[in-house]
């Protein structure tokens, strides 16, 4: 750093919703003049590396397409006429209004859309005292639902135990891999942190591959490509398990002490077998007798604790979960997936020898499955992992949300989110309820939207949901934001918020096992006002001000109070005065990378991994199963649509965080395009540079065609990033299907969000304890389109 130059830490503005890192902001004479990576201690300290979009950051607050005044709609709703108000008259209107409504209707007429993910950091005041204020004002949060990401998450939880405890991996145990397979993902391009970990791994002499749609960044990186079509992992996977069963590739030992292989399963309920105690039970082949098991006791006291078989038990029919997983495995044969995935038998055969034969094995990935049988790959990936006897293993395991972060610890946060310290107030939501809801008035009529965290009108599917049906019903929509986005567009009042540049926080997600202070860089520019105000003011207005009664100092004070050991052993203590001194302080966590499973064990009801759930087998869904996609593999409906509709992301975007970049515009090739394979290209008669539209029975979206050999012949691909506006017409996010529907939904995640309900747990992932979030699990490829060829209108717009 050169002379007059000082610097503060600053949750990056490209956030999103995983990548959480803390970047070094260095500021000359009041203004930013450029980021760089975090420095961290101890073991460390040679962690953190940031992307170019944190570079290019330091753009973002002087960015004249800032929302920087409160604005007030002068025109109908979207037609894009604002007037600028003072801050004062847009919370005195806004305060009159949610009374008015409030008094009309209830207060759950009141939605406080609050989505956690995007907003710099994750869980800082912006989340906190957003949850706080819905709390105090008994509204309704539907957000908590909202989750893209979650076909793992809940899935996990019937084979882990935990929703949560298994999506993080620290990134420092890439490297010891010495097999990866990254499976439905693109860290090169999407996971920048991991990337470096990756090379490294390659560069110890792990095996690198890729099974994937695009040729992507990953799949340029990776020694073996296996393409695969879409929404078919499942199969793939399940084969692999055929293959390994079969040719005894998996670890007994593993099996024994791990998972429920060796418990019996009643041939009449379909439930474990239990003794009197409500022990599990085994078969112990040397004596011919059941044996007890109880939960968590890792070692069975057994001359040989039989896997297969069939035993008869007090007149019970019973047979072993692993006898029970063999037969289920029959079927799935490396011949039947062939079709399906389009991958060879033999590339199955060696793929799987590979994968089986080398330790420590890791697969990554998930989130490049956003298809409705999205949950069933998660846990065929779980089957494959426990079967090598690669999870919990240091550099081996399953991950599913590429979440690179180290040593997971808890700040003070219940007290802050929820003044009794926990929700009571608030009614929490699944999204397709309430999407039913605010459409029919029933059981109770929904009418302000008040939208502080995410951009729904862009990121969820079906967009025409929204502009239809959910807008028209809302008296008052208010969006509290840094850009003017797809959501804004459409709101009466905007009001702006601070850049993370220009709040104090506190940052810990991800950074490393460190409590960071984000203290601003700047003043904030224009009117923008941080979170702490608007709530404390519309608070006041609407008689609740005894609940917003601290500075921003004050409430990151309270959340420094942990009673997390991870915090509370810190020495000396982790103070506010300390933070600001040190700016970033080592958590008392161990030195060693941090292991979920070696950490928290499993946290089913056995303690094992449960890869036959007791608590689907009503339904028939103990065992993973391969089910087909809804729309893309569905040959009638491919009569009409022939085309899989992809919008997965690229690398100068974060979500709709960098659109508004010129430099990132063109990095991205200056306006949207949709990418097609040449050999569709020639059989359609298209050119590079004609017009597309692509459409389906929910929407449209125009973009220039773009000739790509990177994407497969029978997919477009349109990136996720630019706004509705940069578009000559519609948005990707009309086409989309959505899972967040009676129509779409899933077996498995009803079910789960129905025992998330009876444990009253129907809240917030990071807040309301382990579980949460998921239970409207939304889609975004498992999309047909037709395409066809249109004049271009203006020549573009970016
Ligand atoms: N630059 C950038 N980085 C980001 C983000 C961003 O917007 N921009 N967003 C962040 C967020 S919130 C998330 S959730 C993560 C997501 O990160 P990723 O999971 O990596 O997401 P995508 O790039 O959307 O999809 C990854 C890959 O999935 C593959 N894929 C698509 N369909 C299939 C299929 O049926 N089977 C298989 N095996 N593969 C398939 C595609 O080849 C694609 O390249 O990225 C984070 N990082
Ligand atoms: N087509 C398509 N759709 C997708 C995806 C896809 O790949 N393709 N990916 C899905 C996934 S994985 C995810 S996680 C979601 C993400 O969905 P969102 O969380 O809705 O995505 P972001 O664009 O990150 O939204 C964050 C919002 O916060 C705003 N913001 C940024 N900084 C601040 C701040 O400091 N204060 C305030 N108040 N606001 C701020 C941003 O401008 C933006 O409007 O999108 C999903 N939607
Ligand atoms: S990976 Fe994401 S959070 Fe990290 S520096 Fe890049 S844009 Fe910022
Ligand atoms: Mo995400």
């Amino acid at each position: 750093m050169s002379k007059n130059e000082t610097y503060v830490y600053t949750a990056c503005p490209g956030w999103g919703d995983h990548e959480y890192c803390t970047i070094k902001t260095i500021v000359k004479d009041g203004k930013i003049v450029r980021t760089e990576k975090a420095d961290y201690t101890g073991p460390e300290a040679d962690q953190g590396f940031i992307c170019q979009k944190g570079i290019a950051s330091a753009r973002n607050p002087y960015s004249p397409h800032r929302l920087l005044y409160p604005m007030k709609r002068v025109g109908a709703r979207g037609e894009g006429k604002w007037q600028r108000i003072s801050w004062e008259q847009a919370l005195d209107e806004i305060a009159a209004k949610m009374i008015e409504l409030r008094e009309k209707y209830g207060p759950k007429s009141i939605v406080m859309w609050n989505m956690h993910g995007g907003t710099p950091p994750t869980m800082g005041l912006d989340n906190l005292l957003g949850m706080r204020f819905t709390e105090v004002l008994a509204a309704v949060d539907p957000s908590a639902g909202y989750g893209v990401d979650n076909g793992a998450i809940y899935s996990s939880f019937f084979d882990m135990g935990n929703s949560f405890a298994y999506t993080g991996y620290d990134p420092r145990l890439i490297p010891l891999a010495k097999y990866i397979i990254v499976w439905g993902a693109n860290p090169v391009e999407n996971q920048h942190r991991l990337a470096r970990h990756l090379v490294k791994a390659q560069e110890n002499g792990a095996k690198l591959v890729d099974i994937g749609l695009v040729f992507d960044g990953t799949a340029g990186k990776a020694d073996w490509f296996i393409p695969v079509k879409p929404g078919s992992d499942t199969a793939l996977a399940l084969a692999m398990a055929h293959i390994i069963i079969k040719e005894n590739l998996y670890q007994v030992d593993y099996l024994l002490k791990n998972t429920v292989a060796p418990f019996l399963v009643r041939m009449d309920t379909k439930q474990f077998l239990r003794d009197e105690n409500n022990n599990y039970q085994a078969w112990d082949a040397g004596e011919g007798k059941p044996i007890s098991v109880a939960p968590r006791e890792k070692d069975i006291a057994a001359a040989a604790p039989a896997l297969t078989g069939e035993y008869t038990v007090d007149g019970v029919a019973c047979k072993p979960a692993f006898q029970l997983l063999v037969e289920h495995l029959e079927q799935y044969t490396p011949e039947w997936q062939e079709p399906i995935t389009g991958v060879s038998v033999e590339t199955v055969y060696k793929l799987t020898h590979e994968y089986a034969s080398t330790k420590p094995a890791l697969l990554m990935g998930v989130l490049g499955m956003r298809y409705q049988n999205q949950g069933e790959a998660h846990r065929a990936h779980v089957l494959l992992g426990l079967l090598t006897g690669d999870i919990g293993t240091f550099g081996g395991g399953v991950t599913s949300s590429l979440n690179p972060m180290t040593f997971p610890f808890g700040l003070n946060d219940h007290p802050i989110a929820y003044p009794e310290g926990r929700p009571v107030k608030t009614t929490f939501m699944r999204l397709m309820d309430w999407f039913e809801q605010v459409k029919s008035d029933q059981p109770w009529p929904m009418r302000a939207l008040i939208k502080t965290g995410s951009n729904p009108l862009h990121n969820l599917p079906n967009r025409g949901r929204w502009v239809n049906d959910i807008l028209p019903k809302m008296e008052l929509i208010v969006d509290y934001d840094v850009w003017l986005t797809d959501t804004g567009e459409l709101a009466d009042y905007l009001l702006p918020d601070c850049m993370s540049f220009e709040r104090l926080e506190i940052i810990y997600p991800a950074s490393y096992s460190h409590i960071v202070l984000q203290e601003p860089a700047i003043e904030p520019i224009g009117e923008a006002r941080a979170p702490t105000y608007l709530y404390t003011e519309l608070a006041k207005r609407l008689g609740v001000g005894e609940f917003f009664d601290k500075t921003e100092e004050e409430w990151l004070e309270l959340r420094l109070q942990s009673q997390d050991p991870s915090i509370s052993s810190i020495t000396p203590p982790l103070t506010m005065e300390r933070l600001r001194k040190e700016k970033r302080i080592r958590a008392a966590v161990p030195d060693i990378p941090y292991n979920p499973a070696g950490l928290f064990g499993f946290l089913t009801p056995s303690g094992r991994i449960e890869f036959y759930a007791e608590l689907l087998a009503d339904m028939d869904e103990a065992f993973a199963k391969y089910r087909p996609p809804l729309e893309v593999m569905d040959e009638k409906k491919m009569e009409k649509y022939p085309y899989h509709f992809f919008s997965g992301r690229q690398r100068f975007f974060m979500q709709s965080m960098f659109t508004d970049d010129p430099w990132m515009v063109k990095l991205s090739g200056d306006e949207p395009a949709a990418r097609m394979n040449p050999i569709d290209a020639v059989r359609e008669g298209l050119k590079d540079g004609d017009m597309l539209e692509c459409y389906n029975d929910r929407g449209k979206v125009r973009a220039i065609m773009r000739v790509d050999e990177a994407v497969p012949p029978g997919t477009v691909h349109v990136w996720f990033g630019w706004r509705q506006r940069q578009f000559e017409e519609g948005t990707y996010a009309e086409l989309l299907l959505p899972l967040s529907s009676k129509e779409t939904t899933d077996a498995l995640a009803n079910r789960w969000w129905d025992i998330i309900e009876q444990q009253g747990k129907g809240g917030n992932y990071y807040v309301g304890g382990e579980s949460g979030l998921a239970g409207a699990w939304d889609c975004l490829w498992d999309c047909l389109c037709a395409i066809k060829k249109v004049e271009r209108k203006n020549g573009g717009q970016s």
